[in-house]
């Protein structure tokens, strides 16, 4: 029986610092409603999709700070999105700030679930690999604040079986590091999620921020074909907030063609019909991991954090 489900990326532009939450759930339940047009079965939106991208701002009030962040998935106001998704049968993946508190400590994440077509939770990720700065870089009119704002994910990168297949998910700077999409494969991941912030000018260093996007599509590729894996990504995109963001929404195949992409850098839904057995071929040839890895070789890449060259 064939395994194939229409996926989409509802890329999102700007959300102003003044938008309420309410009015962002209504331009994704727009998108929502466009993915069931088109036959979509599973919509992954953005990272921190319900507000603007706030680490870019230095935010000593904690208050004003975890006005940001969401204390219950959904609430009050994302809550319509949940009944529309679940009224048109539709899952979908979701990025937001999560304020938790466990056996009495606060805790700050960027998180992103994954719901099915029948509302429920199927799973929980919370963003590992945390780019930018804990202190305001001097002379940057726009910070990347992501290490004082959350902590680094404590889930590790789980996979769950949903849409009749093996999905996993990642935030942004994870889908950059292969490692990511290694830990999911090695559970057999058939498709991996991922929502991003990607502004164009993160580096400050023309030569490098001028390859922004294309830095974005060899992450992409390479983790689907290196891992045989779905990848389906979603920006929020545009200028936001004095801030361009990539858009490049796309969904790349397990060998590694990019299958859709957005044009624009505004909400835009982009979709395609994914065949969750087009792996399988990967799987069982060049990637056959259980006949081809040797991870007796590979000790350093968990005992080492950071490079340490030889010996001169
Ligand atoms: N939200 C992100 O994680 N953004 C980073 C930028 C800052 C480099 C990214 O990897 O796209």
């Amino acid at each position: 029986m064939s395994r194939t489900i229409n996926i989409a990326c509802a890329q999102m532009g700007p959300i102003a610092k003044a938008d309420t939450r309410t009015q962002v759930v209504k331009r994704q339940i727009a998108l929502l409603r466009e993915a069931k047009a088109r036959g979509a079965e599973f919509v992954v939106f953005p990272e921190l999709a319900f507000t603007t991208f706030f680490p870019r701002w230095l935010i000593d009030d904690q208050q004003e700070l975890d006005a940001y962040f969401e204390t219950e998935m959904p609430s009050l106001e994302t809550l319509p999105l949940f009944e529309e998704a679940k009224k048109l049968g539709i899952g979908f993946y979701i990025g937001y700030a999560e304020l938790a508190v466990e056996h009495g400590v606060t805790h700050h994440f960027n998180t992103a679930i994954i719901v099915d077509a029948s509302g429920s939770v199927v799973g929980k990720y919370r963003k590992i690999h945390l780019p930018g700065h804990a202190e305001p870089v001097p002379g940057r009119t726009a910070q990347h604040l992501e290490k004082r704002y959350f902590e680094p994910g404590d889930l590790g990168f789980p996979v769950w079986r949903t849409l009749d297949g093996i999905v996993g998910m990642c935030i942004c700077n994870d889908r950059r590091w292969p490692e990511t999409y290694r830990v999911m494969a090695l559970q057999g991941a058939e498709l991996i999620c991922i929502g991003y912030n990607t502004p164009d000018n993160h580096t400050g260093v023309f030569d490098f921020d001028q390859l922004t996007g294309f830095h974005h599509q060899l992450s992409l590729q390479a983790g689907a074909y290196q891992n045989a894996t779905w990848v389906a990504a979603a920006a929020k995109a545009g200028c936001e907030e004095g801030t361009n963001m990539i858009g490049l929404s796309m969904i790349v195949a397990p060998s590694g063609q990019i299958i859709a992409m957005a044009s624009t850098t505004g909400d835009e839904l982009v979709n395609a019909k994914c065949d969750l057995d087009m792996g399988t071929l990967y799987k069982r040839t060049i990637f056959d991991f259980a006949r081809h890895r040797e991870p007796s070789q590979y000790g350093l890449i968990v005992e080492r954090k950071g490079v340490i060259e030889p010996a001169r």
